[in-house]
């Protein structure tokens, strides 16, 4: 039985790499093998050289953990539609500039989000609430399992 259950979840990795959903070895925890996923472009709405951004950890070819960074009035919607008792935990670094430098770190904030609340929508400002993000400002974020060291790869987004 549990020799039967390693190789589907195996066969259902291979799967997923052989379609490039990720380059990502996938990390385990409570028997589920997260694989990371990002995705970024430029933004057809907002002004100067704005960029949205994805970060989503998926098993099953879902998005389990997820975020999403639109620029267009500094918005992030995110979800965890895994109900393991681990929120989705948010981690965001909003830059000084353009550059993603970490010795240009303007802001640093956790969101959280429990599968009981659906897809939750974040009106940045500041991460922290405490202002707006001025425009053409470089955004880093990622998602990870709450109480673990299991996240995505961080994307880069620009406000
Ligand atoms: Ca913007
Ligand atoms: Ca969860």
């Amino acid at each position: 039985m549990t020799i039967r259950g390693t190789a589907k979840a195996l066969s259902s990795i291979a799967v997923v790499a052989a379609i490039g959903l990720c380059a990502m070895p996938g990390t385990a925890h409570a028997g589920v093998v997260y694989q990371s996923r990002t995705l970024s472009g430029e933004s057809l709405t907002d002004a100067g050289s704005a960029r949205w951004a994805e970060a989503h950890l998926i098993a099953d070819d879902s998005s389990l953990y997820g975020a999403k960074f639109n620029p267009d009035g500094e918005v992030l919607t995110a979800w965890d539609r895994m109900a393991d008792g681990h929120a989705n935990r948010i981690e965001m670094i909003v830059y000084k500039g353009f550059y993603y430098d970490s010795a240009f770190v303007a802001d640093r904030d956790t969101i959280y989000v429990a599968s009981a609340d659906g897809n939750k929508t974040h009106n940045l400002g500041s991460p922290d609430g405490s202002g707006d993000i001025p425009e053409d400002r470089g955004v880093e974020f990622r998602v990870c399992v709450n109480e673990t060291s299991q996240c995505s790869d961080w994307v880069r987004a620009v406000s």
